[in-house]
Protein backbone atom coordinates (compact mmCIF):
# COMPACT_ATOMS: atom_id res chain seq x y z
CA UNK A 1 0.00 0.00 0.00
CA UNK A 2 1.46 3.13 -0.79
CA UNK A 3 2.53 5.69 2.01
CA UNK A 4 -0.18 8.60 2.13
CA UNK A 5 1.47 12.35 2.04
CA UNK A 6 -0.43 14.50 4.33
CA UNK A 7 -0.29 18.12 2.57
CA UNK A 8 -0.83 21.84 4.65
CA UNK A 9 -1.71 24.74 2.29
CA UNK A 10 -1.02 28.02 3.71
CA UNK A 11 -2.79 30.47 1.40
CA UNK A 12 -5.92 29.70 0.07
CA UNK A 13 -6.35 32.75 -2.91
CA UNK A 14 -5.62 32.69 -6.58
CA UNK A 15 -2.73 30.44 -5.90
CA UNK A 16 -4.11 28.48 -3.22
CA UNK A 17 -7.08 27.88 -5.69
CA UNK A 18 -4.93 26.71 -8.27
CA UNK A 19 -2.75 24.37 -6.27
CA UNK A 20 -6.00 23.14 -4.64
CA UNK A 21 -7.02 21.81 -7.67
CA UNK A 22 -3.77 20.28 -8.57
CA UNK A 23 -3.87 18.27 -5.25
CA UNK A 24 -7.33 16.79 -5.86
CA UNK A 25 -6.51 15.98 -9.87
CA UNK A 26 -2.71 14.59 -9.45
CA UNK A 27 -3.60 11.66 -7.68
CA UNK A 28 -6.58 10.68 -10.40
CA UNK A 29 -4.07 11.47 -13.99
CA UNK A 30 -0.54 10.55 -12.82
CA UNK A 31 1.01 7.71 -11.49
CA UNK A 32 1.63 8.61 -7.74
CA UNK A 33 4.04 7.05 -5.87
CA UNK A 34 1.74 7.96 -2.46
CA UNK A 35 -1.55 8.84 -1.72
CA UNK A 36 -2.43 12.43 -1.27
CA UNK A 37 -4.14 13.72 2.01
CA UNK A 38 -5.66 16.90 1.82
CA UNK A 39 -4.95 17.43 5.29
CA UNK A 40 -5.25 21.32 6.43
CA UNK A 41 -5.85 25.02 4.57
CA UNK A 42 -4.25 28.04 6.07
CA UNK A 43 -5.50 31.68 6.15
CA UNK A 44 -5.61 34.55 8.21
CA UNK A 45 -9.48 35.26 7.32
CA UNK A 46 -11.74 32.35 9.44
CA UNK A 47 -14.68 32.83 7.33
CA UNK A 48 -12.58 32.85 3.88
CA UNK A 49 -10.27 29.87 4.88
CA UNK A 50 -13.09 27.86 6.49
CA UNK A 51 -15.31 28.22 2.97
CA UNK A 52 -11.96 27.70 1.01
CA UNK A 53 -11.61 24.32 2.85
CA UNK A 54 -15.13 23.42 1.92
CA UNK A 55 -14.98 24.75 -1.47
CA UNK A 56 -11.42 23.53 -2.77
CA UNK A 57 -12.03 19.96 -0.67
CA UNK A 58 -9.64 20.36 2.37
CA UNK A 59 -10.12 18.03 5.57
CA UNK A 60 -9.36 20.96 7.96
CA UNK A 61 -9.32 24.84 7.75
CA UNK A 62 -6.59 26.82 10.36
CA UNK A 63 -5.96 30.15 11.07
CA UNK A 64 -2.70 29.56 12.51
CA UNK A 65 -0.07 28.67 10.28
CA UNK A 66 2.76 27.76 12.49
CA UNK A 67 0.38 25.01 13.92
CA UNK A 68 0.29 23.63 10.69
CA UNK A 69 4.04 23.74 9.68
CA UNK A 70 4.52 21.97 12.99
CA UNK A 71 1.49 19.25 13.17
CA UNK A 72 3.15 15.88 13.34
CA UNK A 73 1.07 14.17 10.61
CA UNK A 74 1.45 17.37 7.91
CA UNK A 75 4.26 15.77 5.86
CA UNK A 76 4.25 18.50 2.78
CA UNK A 77 3.81 22.66 3.32
CA UNK A 78 2.55 24.05 0.20
CA UNK A 79 3.37 27.97 0.40
CA UNK A 80 0.72 29.96 -1.36
CA UNK A 81 1.05 33.32 0.68
CA UNK A 82 1.77 36.89 -0.85
CA UNK A 83 5.67 36.79 -1.09
CA UNK A 84 7.18 38.71 2.08
CA UNK A 85 5.95 35.69 3.96
CA UNK A 86 7.90 32.81 1.94
CA UNK A 87 10.95 32.91 3.77
CA UNK A 88 9.36 32.47 7.62
CA UNK A 89 6.79 29.72 6.66
CA UNK A 90 9.22 28.03 4.28
CA UNK A 91 12.35 27.98 6.89
CA UNK A 92 10.18 27.13 10.06
CA UNK A 93 8.46 23.83 7.61
CA UNK A 94 11.92 22.79 6.56
CA UNK A 95 13.21 23.13 10.22
CA UNK A 96 9.84 20.68 10.91
CA UNK A 97 11.11 18.08 8.82
CA UNK A 98 8.10 18.97 6.06
CA UNK A 99 8.78 18.76 2.02
CA UNK A 100 8.60 22.63 1.06
CA UNK A 101 6.58 23.70 -1.91
CA UNK A 102 6.77 27.88 -2.62
CA UNK A 103 4.94 29.69 -4.96
CA UNK A 104 7.12 32.23 -6.81
CA UNK A 105 9.13 34.64 -6.21
CA UNK A 106 10.50 32.47 -3.91
CA UNK A 107 11.61 35.23 -1.73
CA UNK A 108 12.17 39.26 -0.98
CA UNK A 109 15.95 39.12 -1.16
CA UNK A 110 18.67 36.91 -2.71
CA UNK A 111 19.88 36.66 0.88
CA UNK A 112 16.32 35.47 1.97
CA UNK A 113 16.71 32.50 -0.12
CA UNK A 114 19.61 31.47 0.64
CA UNK A 115 18.66 31.19 4.02
CA UNK A 116 15.91 29.13 2.19
CA UNK A 117 18.39 26.69 0.14
CA UNK A 118 20.35 26.66 3.67
CA UNK A 119 17.19 25.37 5.93
CA UNK A 120 16.05 23.15 3.37
CA UNK A 121 19.69 21.42 2.39
CA UNK A 122 20.40 21.45 5.85
CA UNK A 123 17.05 19.36 7.16
CA UNK A 124 17.66 17.39 4.08
CA UNK A 125 13.96 17.54 2.67
CA UNK A 126 12.68 18.04 -0.90
CA UNK A 127 12.12 21.67 -2.22
CA UNK A 128 10.46 23.31 -5.29
CA UNK A 129 9.58 26.68 -6.57
CA UNK A 130 6.43 26.89 -8.38
CA UNK A 131 7.17 27.82 -11.50
CA UNK A 132 4.43 26.02 -13.33
CA UNK A 133 4.77 26.95 -16.84
CA UNK A 134 7.51 24.68 -17.18
CA UNK A 135 5.37 22.37 -17.28
CA UNK A 136 3.29 23.16 -20.08
CA UNK A 137 3.97 20.45 -22.44
CA UNK A 138 5.08 22.78 -25.45
CA UNK A 139 7.57 24.42 -23.10
CA UNK A 140 9.18 20.72 -21.79
CA UNK A 141 8.85 19.40 -25.48
CA UNK A 142 10.81 22.63 -26.38
CA UNK A 143 13.41 21.97 -23.97
CA UNK A 144 13.77 18.17 -24.87
CA UNK A 145 13.36 19.85 -28.72
CA UNK A 146 16.54 22.37 -27.43
CA UNK A 147 18.60 19.64 -25.95
CA UNK A 148 18.55 17.50 -29.31
CA UNK A 149 20.22 19.96 -30.59
CA UNK A 150 16.59 20.94 -33.34
CA UNK A 151 17.54 24.78 -33.40
CA UNK A 152 21.73 24.56 -32.98
CA UNK A 153 23.52 26.86 -30.81
CA UNK A 154 20.80 29.91 -29.66
CA UNK A 155 21.40 33.39 -30.93
CA UNK A 156 18.12 35.19 -29.14
CA UNK A 157 15.60 34.26 -26.41
CA UNK A 158 13.37 36.91 -26.57
CA UNK A 159 10.13 36.83 -24.23
CA UNK A 160 7.41 38.61 -23.48
CA UNK A 161 4.78 38.30 -20.50
CA UNK A 162 1.58 40.86 -20.32
CA UNK A 163 -1.02 41.53 -18.71
CA UNK A 164 -3.07 44.77 -18.36
CA UNK A 165 -5.41 44.32 -14.98
CA UNK A 166 -3.92 47.78 -13.72
CA UNK A 167 -4.61 50.22 -16.49
CA UNK A 168 -7.49 51.46 -14.29
CA UNK A 169 -5.83 54.07 -12.44
CA UNK A 170 -9.30 53.60 -10.00
CA UNK A 171 -7.81 50.17 -9.55
CA UNK A 172 -6.77 49.38 -5.81
CA UNK A 173 -3.69 49.35 -3.94
CA UNK A 174 -3.24 45.50 -3.23
CA UNK A 175 -0.44 43.51 -1.55
CA UNK A 176 0.95 42.86 -5.43
CA UNK A 177 1.68 46.88 -5.37
CA UNK A 178 3.24 47.30 -2.18
CA UNK A 179 7.30 46.63 -2.09
CA UNK A 180 6.87 45.67 1.70
CA UNK A 181 4.97 42.95 0.76
CA UNK A 182 5.71 42.20 -3.17
CA UNK A 183 9.11 43.30 -3.01
CA UNK A 184 8.30 44.28 -6.45
CA UNK A 185 5.78 44.62 -9.18
CA UNK A 186 5.49 43.11 -12.88
CA UNK A 187 8.98 42.37 -12.21
CA UNK A 188 9.03 39.52 -9.77
CA UNK A 189 5.87 38.48 -10.57
CA UNK A 190 5.91 37.53 -14.29
CA UNK A 191 9.61 38.71 -14.88
CA UNK A 192 10.25 36.01 -12.73
CA UNK A 193 8.57 33.37 -15.01
CA UNK A 194 10.34 34.76 -17.96
CA UNK A 195 13.43 34.69 -16.39
CA UNK A 196 12.89 31.01 -15.19
CA UNK A 197 12.38 29.81 -18.92
CA UNK A 198 14.83 31.49 -19.80
CA UNK A 199 17.16 30.01 -17.47
CA UNK A 200 15.50 25.97 -18.06
CA UNK A 201 15.59 26.27 -21.83
CA UNK A 202 18.89 28.71 -22.74
CA UNK A 203 20.84 28.89 -19.52
CA UNK A 204 22.41 31.22 -16.85
CA UNK A 205 22.38 34.91 -17.46
CA UNK A 206 25.65 36.43 -17.40
CA UNK A 207 24.88 40.28 -17.63
CA UNK A 208 22.33 42.38 -18.18
CA UNK A 209 20.84 45.81 -18.69
CA UNK A 210 17.01 46.82 -17.08
CA UNK A 211 14.50 49.75 -17.34
CA UNK A 212 11.57 49.80 -14.43
CA UNK A 213 8.73 51.79 -14.93
CA UNK A 214 5.45 52.74 -12.95
CA UNK A 215 3.29 54.16 -14.76
CA UNK A 216 0.25 54.94 -12.21
CA UNK A 217 1.98 56.26 -8.77
CA UNK A 218 -0.84 56.97 -6.34
CA UNK A 219 -3.68 54.43 -6.20
CA UNK A 220 -6.94 54.18 -3.83
CA UNK A 221 -6.33 52.57 -0.80
CA UNK A 222 -8.44 49.03 -0.68
CA UNK A 223 -11.41 49.56 1.09
CA UNK A 224 -12.50 48.07 4.62
CA UNK A 225 -14.14 44.82 2.62
CA UNK A 226 -10.76 43.52 2.41
CA UNK A 227 -12.67 42.12 -0.74
CA UNK A 228 -9.38 42.15 -2.86
CA UNK A 229 -8.59 38.97 -3.75
CA UNK A 230 -4.98 40.21 -4.68
CA UNK A 231 -6.04 40.76 -8.26
CA UNK A 232 -9.26 42.58 -8.08
CA UNK A 233 -10.77 44.70 -5.25
CA UNK A 234 -12.25 48.27 -5.01
CA UNK A 235 -10.76 51.19 -3.68
CA UNK A 236 -11.64 53.67 -0.56
CA UNK A 237 -11.00 57.34 -0.98
CA UNK A 238 -8.14 57.87 0.52
CA UNK A 239 -4.93 57.60 -1.75
CA UNK A 240 -1.75 55.86 -1.40
CA UNK A 241 1.72 55.07 -3.38
CA UNK A 242 2.62 52.84 -5.62
CA UNK A 243 5.77 51.47 -4.49
CA UNK A 244 6.79 48.79 -6.99
CA UNK A 245 7.07 48.76 -10.85
CA UNK A 246 4.23 48.57 -13.76
CA UNK A 247 6.66 47.21 -16.20
CA UNK A 248 9.81 46.01 -16.55
CA UNK A 249 12.05 45.55 -19.77
CA UNK A 250 15.63 43.72 -19.67
CA UNK A 251 18.32 43.22 -22.59
CA UNK A 252 20.92 41.10 -21.83
CA UNK A 253 23.57 38.27 -22.51
CA UNK A 254 23.57 34.61 -21.07
CA UNK A 255 26.86 32.96 -19.96
CA UNK A 256 26.53 30.82 -23.41
CA UNK A 257 26.81 34.22 -25.52
CA UNK A 258 22.64 33.81 -26.08
CA UNK A 259 21.38 37.00 -25.97
CA UNK A 260 18.19 38.16 -24.06
CA UNK A 261 15.48 40.65 -24.39
CA UNK A 262 12.67 40.56 -22.24
CA UNK A 263 9.53 42.47 -21.46
CA UNK A 264 7.11 42.32 -18.74
CA UNK A 265 4.37 44.44 -18.27
CA UNK A 266 0.97 44.97 -16.52
CA UNK A 267 0.22 48.03 -18.85
CA UNK A 268 -0.98 45.99 -22.57
CA UNK A 269 -4.80 46.53 -22.94
CA UNK A 270 -5.64 43.64 -24.05
CA UNK A 271 -3.18 40.94 -23.24
CA UNK A 272 -5.15 39.36 -20.02
CA UNK A 273 -2.10 36.52 -19.05
CA UNK A 274 0.27 36.61 -22.81
CA UNK A 275 3.30 34.96 -23.05
CA UNK A 276 5.13 34.83 -26.04
CA UNK A 277 8.88 33.68 -26.52
CA UNK A 278 10.90 33.12 -29.13
CA UNK A 279 13.94 31.51 -29.50
CA UNK A 280 16.23 31.94 -32.52
CA UNK A 281 19.63 29.07 -33.03
CA UNK A 282 21.78 28.45 -35.65
CA UNK A 283 19.61 25.66 -37.19
CA UNK A 284 16.25 27.11 -36.59
CA UNK A 285 13.31 28.48 -34.64
CA UNK A 286 10.89 28.04 -31.68
CA UNK A 287 8.00 30.56 -30.55
CA UNK A 288 5.72 29.76 -28.20
CA UNK A 289 2.40 32.08 -27.74
CA UNK A 290 0.50 31.02 -24.00
CA UNK A 291 -2.54 32.17 -25.67
CA UNK A 292 -2.26 28.78 -27.92
CA UNK A 293 -0.43 27.15 -25.45
CA UNK A 294 -0.95 23.76 -26.67
CA UNK A 295 0.60 24.93 -29.70
CA UNK A 296 4.55 24.84 -30.60
CA UNK A 297 5.95 26.83 -33.98
CA UNK A 298 9.24 25.16 -35.20
CA UNK A 299 11.03 26.70 -38.02
CA UNK A 300 13.78 24.33 -39.68
CA UNK A 301 16.10 25.42 -41.68
CA UNK A 302 17.51 21.94 -42.73
CA UNK A 303 14.25 21.91 -44.72
CA UNK A 304 14.59 22.65 -48.54
CA UNK A 305 13.75 25.97 -49.93
CA UNK A 306 10.39 25.37 -51.27
CA UNK A 307 8.84 24.17 -48.19
CA UNK A 308 10.70 26.06 -45.47
CA UNK A 309 8.55 27.49 -42.35
CA UNK A 310 7.44 27.74 -39.43
CA UNK A 311 5.53 24.25 -38.41
CA UNK A 312 2.78 24.28 -36.28
CA UNK A 313 3.35 21.61 -33.72
CA UNK A 314 0.10 20.22 -31.85
CA UNK A 315 1.58 19.26 -28.65
CA UNK A 316 -0.70 16.15 -28.10
CA UNK A 317 0.74 13.34 -28.89
CA UNK A 318 1.00 10.61 -26.18
CA UNK A 319 3.15 7.79 -25.77
CA UNK A 320 5.91 9.66 -24.62
CA UNK A 321 5.91 12.08 -27.66
CA UNK A 322 5.33 14.95 -25.84
CA UNK A 323 5.55 15.30 -22.08
CA UNK A 324 2.69 15.07 -19.62
CA UNK A 325 -0.10 14.71 -22.24
CA UNK A 326 -0.33 11.03 -22.21
CA UNK A 327 -1.73 11.57 -19.01
CA UNK A 328 -5.33 13.38 -19.96
CA UNK A 329 -6.88 12.62 -23.27
CA UNK A 330 -6.02 11.26 -26.53
CA UNK A 331 -4.08 13.50 -29.35
CA UNK A 332 -6.16 17.13 -30.20
CA UNK A 333 -7.96 17.15 -27.17
CA UNK A 334 -5.80 20.15 -25.55
CA UNK A 335 -5.37 21.23 -21.73
CA UNK A 336 -5.25 24.48 -20.12
CA UNK A 337 -3.32 26.70 -17.14
CA UNK A 338 -4.82 24.61 -14.71
CA UNK A 339 -3.11 21.23 -15.67
CA UNK A 340 0.39 22.66 -15.24
CA UNK A 341 -0.24 22.74 -11.86
CA UNK A 342 -0.92 19.42 -11.69
CA UNK A 343 2.27 18.41 -13.39
CA UNK A 344 3.92 20.39 -11.24
CA UNK A 345 2.38 18.76 -8.34
CA UNK A 346 2.79 15.44 -9.50
CA UNK A 347 6.03 15.76 -10.04
CA UNK A 348 6.84 17.20 -6.53
CA UNK A 349 5.06 13.92 -4.79
CA UNK A 350 7.22 11.26 -6.85
CA UNK A 351 10.37 13.65 -5.91
CA UNK A 352 9.31 13.55 -2.28
CA UNK A 353 8.50 9.44 -2.50
CA UNK A 354 12.24 9.45 -4.25
CA UNK A 355 13.89 11.02 -2.16
CA UNK A 356 15.54 13.30 -5.19
CA UNK A 357 15.90 16.64 -6.14
CA UNK A 358 13.35 18.02 -8.50
CA UNK A 359 13.59 21.46 -10.79
CA UNK A 360 12.83 24.54 -10.16
CA UNK A 361 14.71 23.87 -6.68
CA UNK A 362 14.94 26.80 -4.35
CA UNK A 363 18.90 26.98 -5.42
CA UNK A 364 16.88 28.04 -8.87
CA UNK A 365 14.60 30.51 -6.92
CA UNK A 366 17.82 31.89 -5.30
CA UNK A 367 18.99 32.83 -8.91
CA UNK A 368 16.09 33.68 -9.70
CA UNK A 369 16.11 36.31 -7.55
CA UNK A 370 19.44 37.46 -8.25
CA UNK A 371 18.83 38.12 -11.96
CA UNK A 372 15.33 40.21 -10.25
CA UNK A 373 17.97 42.55 -8.39
CA UNK A 374 20.58 42.62 -11.03
CA UNK A 375 17.71 44.21 -13.10
CA UNK A 376 16.63 46.68 -10.42
CA UNK A 377 20.40 47.59 -9.70
CA UNK A 378 20.62 48.35 -13.48
CA UNK A 379 17.50 50.22 -13.39
CA UNK A 380 18.59 51.92 -10.43
CA UNK A 381 22.33 52.94 -11.75
CA UNK A 382 21.98 52.95 -15.46
CA UNK A 383 24.50 50.42 -15.91
CA UNK A 384 25.12 47.21 -17.15
CA UNK A 385 25.27 44.25 -14.08
CA UNK A 386 27.12 41.37 -13.96
CA UNK A 387 24.58 38.79 -12.89
C1 LIG B 1 -0.57 37.69 -11.38
O1 LIG B 1 0.27 38.32 -12.24
C2 LIG B 1 -0.44 36.18 -11.57
O2 LIG B 1 -1.36 35.59 -10.71
C3 LIG B 1 0.95 35.68 -11.19
O3 LIG B 1 1.22 35.94 -9.82
C4 LIG B 1 1.02 34.18 -11.46
O4 LIG B 1 2.32 33.68 -11.15
C5 LIG B 1 0.70 33.92 -12.93
O5 LIG B 1 0.72 32.52 -13.20
C6 LIG B 1 -0.67 34.48 -13.28
O6 LIG B 1 -0.73 35.88 -12.93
Amino acid sequence: MAKTLNVGMIGYRFMGKAHSNGWRQAPHFFPLDAEIEMHTICGRNPEGVEAAANELGWKNASTDWQAVVNHPEIDIVDINTPNDSHAEIAIAAANAGKHVLCEKPLGMTVQQCQDMVDAVEKNNVVHMVCHNYRRIPAIAHAKKMIEEGAIGEIYHYRARYAQDWIVDPNFPLVWRLKKGISGSGAHGDINAHIIDLGRYLVGEFAEICGLMNTFIKQRPLEDSSGKGSGLGGAGGAEMGEVTVDDAAMVIGRFQNGALANLEATRFALGRKNNIVIEINGSKGSLYFDFEDMNRLKYFDNSQPDDRQGFADILVTQPGGSHPYVGQWWPPGHIIGYEHTFVHTLADFVNAVVAGKAVQPTFEDGKRNQRVLEAVEESAQSKQWVTV
